[in-house]
């Protein structure tokens, strides 16, 4: 068993699909250990995704990010990371396979539903930055 980090965005917490987005990755064998809903800040959401700081879309996903609630959680399944990123589809909404969440409830490159951690290493990382060293 090992630990990943799902964050529902803006988008879909506006789309009233955070039931539906839990049923499926409950269905899917994960179980949540942590989740609460907030809304961050600038500086929360610029040192959340600081490692993309040079990126040209930066400056709009922490405008998109800050947007409105999140609901970040702690996830637990064998696999956790890959299998999560796999059932989310690809980053882009709109060449997210059929059937993923991304696919289902997101839009574009941006307005995409969902986070995953990337990383066992980024996973204890976010995990830390939203539930604390304890969690
Ligand atoms: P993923 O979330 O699939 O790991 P990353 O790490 O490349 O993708 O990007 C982080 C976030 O930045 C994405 N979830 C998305 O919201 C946003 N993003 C990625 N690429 C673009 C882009 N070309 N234009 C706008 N936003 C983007």
């Amino acid at each position: 068993m090992n630990r990943t980090l799902m964050i529902i965005k803006p988008d879909g917490v506006a789309k009233q699909v955070i039931g539906e987005i839990l049923r499926r990755v409950e269905g899917e064998g994960f179980t949540i250990r942590q989740l609460r809903l907030t809304r961050l800040s600038v500086e929360e959401a610029a040192a959340f995704y600081a490692l993309h700081k040079e990126r040209p879309f930066y400056g709009e996903l922490v405008k998109f990010m800050t947007s409105g609630p999140v609901v970040p959680m702690v996830l637990e399944r064998t696999s956790a990371v890959a299998h999560l990123r796999q059932f989310i589809g690809a980053t882009d909404s709109t060449k997210a396979a059929p059937g993923t969440i991304r696919r289902e409830f997101g839009t574009d490159v941006q307005c995409n539903a969902v986070h995953a951690s990337d990383s066992d290493e980024n996973a204890a990382q976010e995990i830390e930055f939203f539930f604390g060293k304890n969690a």
